[in-house]
C-alpha cells in the first residue's frame, strides 16, 4: 500500500464519515484499511458483541452494536456494506433513498489496486478456478495475491507491496455494489439459480454477477451457457470454453476415435483428461477456464499445464472420503445450489453407471428459494435413493414428487445426517440395492444445522470414518 502524504490524510479526514456495516471478515478489513488511510470511520453490526470488535483499531470510537444503527447511517458520507447484508435491510434502504453512496470492500479494492486483476464469478466452481489460477501464477514465478469471497478479504491483499497480480473470487453479493471494476480479465463461469432469496429472481442475480464485466480489458465465456456472455457488444479480446471441439484459439474438448478425451486449444491437444487429478466433466470445464484466464493474464501455457496436473482439488468438492461396506463415500458439502448438485450427480453418476451402479444422494438444508424439481432428470438417470435432511427437507421432497420422478427412486425423510447414516445401512444391505456410492451434495445452505459447509462436510466425513472403524 502506498504511504499517504499529509495532504491526502487531511483530505480523507475531511471527506466525511465512513460507516462500515457488518463487522465480519470484510468489515474488519475495511475498518482497518480506511483508518490507515486517515478516514473518520464508524462501525455498526446487528450483534450485541461481534467477535471481531476487539480487533478494531483504537482510533474507531463510534461502534454501534446490537442493531444496524439507522441514524448513524444517515450521517454517513459513504457506507461500506458487508456482502452478507442485504441492500434491502431497512436502515440501508433508507440511507440509499437519502442518496448516500453504498459500496462494498471490492469497490475500495479496485480503486486502490495498481496491478492487473483476474476477476472470477459464477454460480459454481469459483473457488476451484480461483485457486487454480492463483497456483498457476505462483508456479510461473509471479507474486500473486488470491482473495475475495474465497476467504481472504480483498483489501488485505494490498498489504503486499510486491504483489504483481490479484486473483479475486467475487460473489453476487460483493458485485452488486461495484462499479467499473476494470479487471484485466473477467469471467462469469456458469449461471444457475442461487441466492434467489436475496436477489429476488434470476434477473436480479444475473445483473449482479454481470457487473464483473464493467471496464474489463478481456473476457472469458462459457459457450454452452448463454447467461455467461456479456450483454453489451464490445470488441474486447474474448476466449471461450466448452465441452465440444473448439474453434481456433478457443478452449474445448477433443475426443479421439478410441474415446480418449483431451483438453484442447483450437485443434491443438494440450493434455489428456486422465492426466488431471480432478475428475468429472465439470472439472474439465474448470481447467479450461483457468487456462483461458491465465492466457489473458499473460501466464505461460507450459507452466499452466504443469500446474493443472499437480492440482488435487479442494476439500468438500466431490471429495472422495473412504470406502465402507463396499460403498464409496463422497463429500460434496460445497454443493450448495442445484447447479452444483447437478454437476456432482452427473460427474460421479457417469463413473458408476457403466458398472450398473447407482448413487445414494443426501439432499437438504436451507433451500434458498430454488426449484428442486430441476434435479429430477439427473436423479432419474443416476440415483436410486434420496435421503433428505435439514430445514427444507419436506419442501424439497414435494418439489421432486411434483415432477416426473421415476418410481424406481426411493425417498426417505431423515432430518439429520446421523439419521441418514442409519438409513443408509438399512437401504443398502438388501441384495437388490444397486447403490455403489453415497454422495452428500445437499444443493442447500447448511446454516440451519451447521456453522457452514465445511462443518457439514467434516461431520459427514466423521460419520464415514466411524463406519469404517465399526466394520
Ligand atoms: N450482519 C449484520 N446484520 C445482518 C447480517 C449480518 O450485522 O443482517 C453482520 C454479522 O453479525 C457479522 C457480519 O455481518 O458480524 C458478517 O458479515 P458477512 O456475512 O458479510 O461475512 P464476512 O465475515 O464479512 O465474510 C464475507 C463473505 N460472506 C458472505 O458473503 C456471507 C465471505 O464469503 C468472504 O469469504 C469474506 O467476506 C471475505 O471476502 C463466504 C460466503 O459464504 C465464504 N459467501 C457466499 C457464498 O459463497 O455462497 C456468498
Ligand atoms: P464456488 O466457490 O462457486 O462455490 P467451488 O469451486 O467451491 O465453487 O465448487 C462448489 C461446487 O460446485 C462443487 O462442490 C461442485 O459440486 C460444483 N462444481 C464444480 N465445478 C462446477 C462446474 N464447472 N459447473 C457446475 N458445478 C460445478
Amino acid at each position: 500500500m502506498t504511504t499517504l502524504t499529509a495532504t491526502e490524510t487531511l483530505l480523507h479526514k475531511g471527506s466525511g464519515l465512513q460507516v462500515v456495516v457488518g463487522l465480519g471478515q470484510s468489515g474488519l478489513s475495511v475498518a482497518n484499511y480506511l483508518t490507515k488511510q486517515g478516514y473518520h470511520v464508524a462501525v455498526t453490526d446487528s450483534q450485541p458483541t461481534p467477535a471481531l470488535a476487539e480487533q478494531l483499531p483504537a482510533a474507531i470510537d463510534i461502534r454501534q452494536f446490537g442493531a444496524i444503527d439507522a441514524e448513524l447511517l444517515q450521517q454517513a458520507a459513504r457506507i461500506i456494506i458487508s456482502p452478507g447484508i442485504s441492500l434491502d435491510t431497512d436502515a440501508v434502504a433508507a440511507a440509499r433513498r437519502a442518496n448516500i453512496p453504498v459500496v462494498s470492500d471490492i469497490q475500495l479494492f479496485c480503486e486502490a489496486c495498481t496491478v492487473p486483476i483476474v476477476a472470477i464469478t459464477g454460480s459454481n466452481a469459483k473457488s476451484t478456478v480461483t485457486t487454480l489460477v492463483g497456483q498457476m501464477a505462483a508456479d510461473a514465478g509471479i507474486n500473486v495475491g488470491v482473495g475475495g469471497n474465497i476467504g481472504v478479504p480483498a483489501l488485505n491483499l494490498l498489504a503486499n507491496p510486491d504483489m504483481q497480480l490479484a486473483v479475486l473470487e467475487l460473489s453476487s453479493f460483493q458485485l452488486e455494489t461495484v462499479t467499473n471494476l476494470g479487471a484485466q480479465v473477467a469471467t462469469v463461469l456458469n449461471m444457475s439459480p442461487d441466492h434467489l432469496d436475496r436477489h429476488g429472481d434470476m434477473l436480479g442475480y444475473h445483473q449482479a454477477k454481470h457487473r464483473i464485466f464493467q471496464g474489463a480489458k478481456s473476457v472469458v465465456i462459457n459457450r454452452e451457457d448463454a447467461l455467461t456472455r456479456p450483454l453489451v457488444a464490445d470488441n474486447l479480446p474474448r476466449l471461450s470454453t466448452g465441452i465440444h471441439a473448439p474453434d481456433k484459439g478457443h478452449y474445448g474438448l477433443i475426443t479421439d476415435p478410441e474415446g480418449q478425451i483431451y483438453l484442447a486449444r483450437g485443434t491443438e491437444r494440450l493434455l489428456s483428461a486422465d492426466k488431471l487429478q480432478i475428475k468429472g466433466r465439470h472439472n474439465l470445464l474448470n481447467a479450461q477456464a483457468a487456462l483461458a484466464l491465465g492466457e489473458l493474464a499473460g501466464l505461460p501455457l507450459d507452466s499452466m499445464l504443469n500446474t493443472l496436473q499437480q492440482f488435487t482439488g479442494l476439500e468438500h468438492r466431490c471429495q472422495y472420503v473412504a470406502t465402507a461396506a463396499s460403498l464409496d463415500y463422497f463429500n460434496d458439502s460445497k454443493g450448495t445450489n442445484i447447479g452444483s448438485t447437478m454437476a456432482a450427480i452427473e460427474g460421479l453418476g457417469a463413473v458408476y453407471a457403466p458398472k450398473d451402479g447407482k448413487l445414494l444422494l443426501i439432499l437438504g438444508g436451507q433451500g434458498k428459494g430454488q426449484k428442486f424439481g430441476e434435479l429430477t432428470p439427473f436423479i432419474n438417470k443416476y440415483v436410486s435413493q434420496v435421503l433428505f435432511i435439514g430445514e427444507d427437507a419436506k419442501q424439497i421432497e414435494q418439489h421432486l414428487r411434483a415432477t416426473k420422478l421415476s418410481d424406481e427412486v426411493a425417498l426417505h425423510q431423515c432430518q439429520t445426517l446421523e439419521n441418514a447414516f442409519a438409513t443408509i445401512q438399512q437401504v443398502t444391505t438388501s441384495s437388490l440395492s444397486q447403490v455403489q456410492a453415497v454422495l452428500l451434495s445437499p444443493a442447500c445452505a447448511s446454516f440451519d444445522q451447521f456453522s457452514g459447509y465445511a462443518a457439514r462436510g467434516e461431520h459427514f466425513s466423521q460419520l464415514v470414518s466411524q463406519l469404517a472403524t465399526d466394520i
